[in-house]
């Protein structure tokens, strides 16, 4: 079924001004090469043998930190979201064990990364507004890990609801390349494939907020010696992880607790 694949040669053409405007229509927009071979081969040199790792619990090295302030990359943020950003949380999964379901489905269920009410406390991804980054360090195949998104679903009502799989009838893959990034809305619907060859998936997924979106409860800060030894337009994205507003799912703004 090539007609469910998002054509990746519509991204190759799109000005930085377009890009924007496929990502306010679609809810997400595909940067074609923001890394380097070189840069992805540095990366795998430095996360050989992990096959998971939050940045919050061990902070990456050089290479995949390079990431955080891709210039292509925050230009695009930027331009969608304003100058004053706050980089909140990064993952690097290679995603190798998938449980039943999934193998069965060939995808996760397809879900939301907005989380307004966490279950287990974790208020990250509880911003009113935030966008997700995937970055593939291999290319997706339509049968081999591929991201399948539903277009404009970040316009869809908010219900709270986890799974979506009502909306699976519209969810196209996006067959990203080694190098490539994708960033998506946070309450834009999507989900990872599985890889059938049971090789590994790796990619980093990096969260970004407006300053002005806090989280509705309170988050770890990053480690105080990351933020002091970072450069100042990293440090800017660093600091102050409880800054702003805490708006809830319905725009309403809540009590500022301490
Ligand atoms: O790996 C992917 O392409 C998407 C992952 C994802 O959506 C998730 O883990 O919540």
């Amino acid at each position: 079924m090539t007609d469910s694949n998002v054509d990746r040669s519509t991204f190759e053409v799109l000005s930085l001004g377009q890009q924007q405007q496929y990502y306010s229509e679609n809810g997400f927009v595909l940067l074609p090469a923001v890394v380097s071979p070189e840069q992805m081969a540095r990366i795998a040199a430095e996360v050989g043998g992990s096959q998971r790792y939050d940045f919050a619990e061990r902070w990456p090295g050089p290479a995949l930190e390079g990431l955080i302030c891709n210039p292509r990359l925050l230009g695009l943020v930027r331009r969608c979201y304003g100058e004053d950003l706050r980089f909140f949380k990064a993952v690097y999964a290679e995603w190798l064990y998938p449980d039943e379901a999934t193998l069965r489905m060939g995808r996760q269920g397809l879900h939301r990364d907005y989380m307004p009410d966490p279950e287990d406390g974790d208020f990250r991804n509880s911003c009113v507004s935030w966008c997700n980054v995937g970055h593939y360090l291999i290319d997706l195949e339509a049968d081999e890990g591929p991201l399948w998104v539903v277009p404009g679903s970040h316009r869809l009502a908010w219900t709270g609801e986890r799974s979506l799989e009502q909306c699976a009838g519209d969810a196209r893959r996006v067959l990203a390349k080694a190098g490539d990034a994708v960033v998506f809305h946070n309450r834009t619907v999507h989900a990872g494939g599985v890889m059938r060859s049971g090789r590994p998936r790796p990619s980093a997924f990096l969260s970004y907020r407006p300053a002005w979106a806090a989280p509705l409860g309170r988050v770890p800060e990053w480690p105080t010696p990351v933020v002091d030894r970072a450069s100042p337009p990293l440090r800017a994205l660093l600091a102050g992880q409880n800054d702003g507003l805490r708006i809830d799912a319905w725009g309403l703004v809540q009590d500022q607790q301490e």
